[in-house]
């Protein structure tokens, strides 16, 4: 049998990882993968994590199993979190909530769910998106196809396209939208645009999913989570995926939650019972470990504080960065990349084209994806100078 399987080609973003690991030069900066390094180009491990780590040290519990739907404290706090203390529609009890695996868990979990309930239903992701949007909703069965999003022309979204795109989508139609810093390209929906897609969405009865891998990333953490309010307020059912890999750099932990935002109790209680069988048939239950740090941290008024501190600053430095790389690009005659101080969370969309990305790696060690994302929260003050050298280089050559 084996020996018909295809071997498949490497994902495209751990690809590149890969290579950067085997490359040997001293000088190489992996802008690749989204993920936040620290000043020192160290995965930072925040202070509020390793308190909330000692506390659960100091007074270590039993391994029993969790349920199907994961932590109660920690559902409570995240969707505190995400829904507002005692918001109304947790009140009303129209909030299915489990503990994924991370935001990917909820996104499959979700899909699962949708495929079983719509099963025809077609799903459109961004044009571009995160490439596991596709692949994950593809496996999940679903035909996916994308809206407009990103023009390469404005150095931000094609708003009127995407929303053409939406209003043509057969009602039922699952519409992924990025909460807040869009990843690949760092541009986000404004207040304004975010209501022409509600009323959007409603017009043409299509389901919403929300995924929300970085809040806190964008302009705050109340600010980033404006999103979810407002679909709130518009009364549509949604789905909604959070994620605190990055905004607890909790990565391998897998710890995000999947909510469903139904129009009735009653209904939030049979769609939780389904989602526990999607979960009790994949991995019959979450880990405990890092749902109890989140929930340590988020439940406890001083580590909740140190965690918003945190945050903050992860964000300030970003952006703090995004201005050095167009400064340094200026001082090197490279004038035209000021979008990227305006960009939003951890990618650019640079602009560069996939050869200028190939030259960046083969002559400079500098990995980013071909279409031209780069990670700028792996930058420093290290290497920031370096980079800018790079591209002013691969941008006149
Ligand atoms: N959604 C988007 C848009 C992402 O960029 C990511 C991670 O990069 C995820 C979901 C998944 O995050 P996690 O690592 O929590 O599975
Ligand atoms: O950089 C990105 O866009 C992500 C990062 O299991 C990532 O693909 C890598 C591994 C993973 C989830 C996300």
């Amino acid at each position: 049998l084996f020996d018909r399987v295809e071997l498949a080609p490497a994902d495209p973003i751990l690809g590149l990882t890969e290579a950067f690991v085997a490359d040997p030069r001293p000088e190489k900066v992996n802008l690749g993968v989204g993920v936040y390094l620290d000043e020192n180009g160290k995965l930072p491990l925040l202070d509020c994590v390793r308190d909330a780590e000692s506390r659960l040290a100091a007074d270590p519990k039993p391994k029993g199993y969790l349920g199907i739907d994961g932590s109660p404290a920690y559902r409570d706090a995240v969707r505190s979190l995400v829904f507002g203390d005692g918001a109304d529609v947790l009140a009303d009890g129209r909030v299915a909530t489990v503990q994924t695996l991370g935001g990917t868990g909820a996104l499959k979990v979700g899909a699962d769910l949708l495929r079983q309930i719509n099963p025809s239903a077609t799903v459109l992701i961004s044009n571009p998106s995160w490439e596991n949007h596709r692949a994950l909703f593809t496996r999940a069965g679903f035909r996916v196809d994308s809206y407009r999003y990103y023009e390469p022309a404005l150095h931000g979204i094609d708003i009127d396209g995407m929303l053409a795109d939406l209003r043509s989508a057969d009602a039922g139609t699952v519409v992924v939208l990025h909460a807040c810093c869009h990843n690949p390209t760092g541009y986000d929906l404004t207040p304004e645009q975010w209501d022409q897609v509600i009323e959007t969405v409603r017009d043409r009865e299509l389901m919403p999913f929300l995924d929300m891998a970085y809040q806190g990333f964008g302009f705050g953490i109340e600010e980033d989570g404006a999103v979810v309010a407002r679909f709130i307020e518009s009364g549509l059912e949604f789905f909604l995926s959070t994620s605190f890999s990055k905004s607890f750099s909790l990565y391998g932990e897998r710890v995000g939650s999947l909510s469903v935002v139904s129009e009735s109790a009653d209904a939030a209680r049979r769609v939780l019972s389904q989602l526990k069988i999607c979960i009790r048939t994949n991995y019959s239950n979450p880990p405990t470990h890092g749902a109890a740090l989140v929930t340590a941290v988020l439940t406890d008024g001083a580590l909740r504080r140190g965690w918003e501190q945190e945050l903050a600053a992860m964000r300030d430095r970003i952006k703090q960065l995004r201005r050095g790389l167009v400064g340094a690009l200026e001082a090197r005659g490279v004038t035209d990349m000021g979008f990227i101080a305006g960009q939003l969370g951890m990618f650019s969309y640079s602009g560069l084209t996939k050869q200028q990305m190939i030259a960046l790696r083969t002559d400079y060690g500098i990995y980013g994806t071909d279409a031209g994302r780069m990670c700028v929260a792996a930058l420093n003050t290290g290497n920031l100078g370096y980079v800018a050298d790079a591209i002013a280089a691969v941008r006149s050559g």
